[in-house]
């Protein structure tokens, strides 16, 4: 049976998945009305893979003795300042699901629950790789400025990108 604070932090986990993959789904709506179908489909990829997070957190929860809760969500962003804006978004809230994640391993360790804990190592190792993404795309933002060129064979290059990398 899953300890009662654990299943509430991993209910915290499962809204903070699905506003993930909300808040994904307004950049990439964005970015596809404007012109940015690479970026548009990159983004459109990562959203149904922040629901397959949101997913298996709720299996794991239900099939433990728990109960998931499926939350009400915050209306995603509509408006961005441009790519640079949209990525620079998208890693602080990544940060944040870090952040949260570890509050929960922290709490797995605290409440000797070493099946939780290794269920979230996955979390764990995914957020390393999708912060490191995030910031190897403004890196390249960055170089590229306001190089139209540039710009261009940067979208095209993302929707070839697997946001799980
Ligand atoms: Fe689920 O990895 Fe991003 O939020």
């Amino acid at each position: 049976m899953l300890d009662k604070q654990i299943e509430a932090a991993l209910n915290g986990q499962i809204e903070m998945e699905a506003q993930s993959s909300h808040f994904y789904l307004g950049m990439a709506t964005w970015a596809e009305t404007s012109g940015l179908n690479g970026t548009a489909a990159f983004l459109y990829r990562h959203s149904d893979e922040e629901r397959q997070h949101m997913l298996k957190l709720i299996r794991f929860v239900n099939e433990r003795g728990g109960k998931a809760h499926i939350p009400m969500l915050e209306a995603p962003k509509a408006e961005f300042e441009g790519l640079q804006g949209v990525f620079t978004t998208l890693l602080e809230h990544e940060t944040r699901v870090t952040a949260s994640i570890n509050e929960v391993v922290d709490l797995c360790l605290s409440r000797k629950d070493y099946t939780t804990h290794n269920f979230m190592q996955w979390y764990v190792s995914e957020q390393i790789e999708e912060e490191a993404l995030a910031r190897t795309i403004l890196d390249k933002l960055a170089m590229i400025g306001s190089d139209s060129a540039g710009l261009y064979l940067f979208d095209r290059d993302l929707e070839q990108l697997d946001p799980e990398v």
